[in-house]
């Protein structure tokens, strides 16, 4: 067996029972079968395996009482992943799936999106099985308070610097945040997706919505196309969504699907911007169901336990979790003849799914190179934070849209460095793998 056959074999049997790790890790590795064979050294200095072993895993129990005084525990996480490039740095994830392996692939995956960003953050990720769903707002506070009481004797703006992901938006950073001072007796840049008016970056919310769609726009562009009157399906109803949404509309493209952990609703007439606004309203004020809209809005309809994939498109951006999108669903939207694929979520394309679209030779990108706006404005947030000062609107998004722009062109220039033009896969791996070993190299064996 090979170099890496052997690391990956090793991966499964001793993490056994953590299929999402095996899958991330899978997909890097098999991009670096170019690299590796042109550059020795990273076998020499066994990099494959170093890392695939976070530098550290917290884990520890999180006791909280919910409004009738009675007594719950979940389990809270915190994987430190990787800090060749930067202070550790990654979202938290409250949802009942929430378990080691899952926490681990999220952290493996950004350490290599954080390497994208240009900027210096290593990689982790944390988070809880606990379930937000039909908790009252003092409950959610309840919990972040004693999950943040743990939590902080990790984190620090050098050391490692959380944020939101699923289930952990303002509010939850808010109640996090205000924990974390508390315990610390310091106001810093310790969590980032802050409130502008209390140390947040203008444009964090938006930042992978956007940036996802600014690069989607890149990419159209290589092909002298735009999302000018193009068919859209999203799937998601939450952050990542809804400022893709918001941004296609304004890109001219027509959004006619978005989903929940409900079901889909399909909207052929296309979701504008003011019905837009009303499942914002919804989901984020009211914290309702999407299968509401249909109430609303007459001529759409609402598909329980359904995803967007079956609704033809020209393309398609998976935004609310992992492996949503199947080998399956990726034969039925060739069909339908999809031209791009670009992924807000973390992995929701299958292993099926991807190689159906590289063969097919559409347009797709990974998440961790699609999705990446959102941890890039977040180090933006940690700049202005350590300068006690902060950038305007215009700033912040010209800046991530120049990052957007450099991720892409760097992903695309390594493709063809290595006899791949248009491997969005195979460049994301390559240029992001090459940062982090040559840092690990340089930093010598810890
Ligand atoms: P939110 O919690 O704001 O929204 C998640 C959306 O996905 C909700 O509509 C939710 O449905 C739906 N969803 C979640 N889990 C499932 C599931 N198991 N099955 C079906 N639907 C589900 O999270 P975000 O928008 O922040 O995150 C979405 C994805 O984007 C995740 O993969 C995340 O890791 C990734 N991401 C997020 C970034 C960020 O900045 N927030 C940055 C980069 C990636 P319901 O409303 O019913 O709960
Ligand atoms: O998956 C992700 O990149 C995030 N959830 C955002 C992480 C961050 O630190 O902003």
């Amino acid at each position: 067996m090979g170099y890496i056959e052997d690391v990956l074999q090793h991966v499964y049997e001793r993490d056994a029972a953590q299929p999402e790790f095996h899958q991330a890790v899978t997909e890097v590795f098999e991009s670096l079968r170019p690299l590796l064979d042109r550059q020795p050294r990273y076998q020499q200095h066994r990099i494959l395996e170093r890392m695939v072993e976070p530098d550290r895993i917290m884990i520890f129990r999180v006791g909280w009482m919910d409004d009738r005084g009675r007594v719950h525990y979940n389990r809270g996480y915190r994987v430190q992943f990787n800090n060749a490039l930067g202070p550790y740095k990654g979202g938290l994830r409250f949802h009942p799936t929430v378990y080691l392996g899952l926490m681990k692939f999220l952290g493996f995956e950004q350490v290599f999106k954080n390497a994208l960003t240009t900027l210096p953050l290593g990689g982790a990720k944390g988070g809880s099985d606990f379930d937000p769903k039909g908790k009252s707002d003092t409950e959610i506070m309840h919990f972040c308070q004693s999950f943040m009481t743990e939590l902080c004797r990790y984190i620090g703006p050098d050391t490692d610097v959380p944020a939101g992901d699923i289930g952990v938006g303002v509010r939850e950073i808010g109640y996090l945040f205000g924990q974390y001072k508390r315990l610390a007796n310091e106001f810093n840049g310790t969590l980032t997706g802050k409130k502008p008016g209390w140390g947040g970056s203008l444009l964090r919310p938006e930042a992978t919505g956007y940036g996802l769609i600014y690069f989607a726009e890149e990419m159209l562009a290589t092909r002298g196309d735009s999302l000018q009157g193009k068919i859209c399906t999203v799937s998601g109803a939450g952050s990542v969504a809804q400022h893709a949404a918001e941004r296609i509309i304004r890109s001219g493209g027509k959004v006619v699907t978005m989903s929940d952990s409900g079901g889909m609703i399909h909207d052929p007439d296309g979701i504008d911007a003011e019905k837009l606004a009303w499942i914002m309203e919804h989901k984020n004020v009211e914290r309702g169901r999407l299968s509401d809209y249909v109430e609303r809005f007459r001529r759409a309809t609402y598909h329980e336990g359904q995803r967007p994939w079956s609704v033809p498109c020209h393309c398609a951006f998976p935004c609310a979790t992992q492996n949503e999108l199947t080998g399956g669903d990726a034969a039925v939207l060739l069909k339908n003849g999809v031209q791009l694929v670009a992924e807000g979520a973390n992995m929701p394309c299958t292993p099926e799914a991807v190689e159906a679209f590289l063969q097919a030779g559409i347009l797709y990108a990974p998440g961790k190179a699609a999705n990446a706006g959102g941890v890039a404005v977040s180090g933006l947030e940690m700049s202005q934070n350590a300068m006690h000062g902060s950038w305007t609107r215009e700033e912040v998004e010209a800046r991530l849209r120049s990052i957007m722009a450099e991720i892409h062109n760097n992903i695309r220039s390594t493709a063809e460095e290595y006899g791949k033009p248009g491997h969005y896969v195979l460049g994301a791996n390559i240029a992001a793998f090459v940062k982090v070993a040559d840092a690990m190299i340089d930093q010598g064996v810890v």
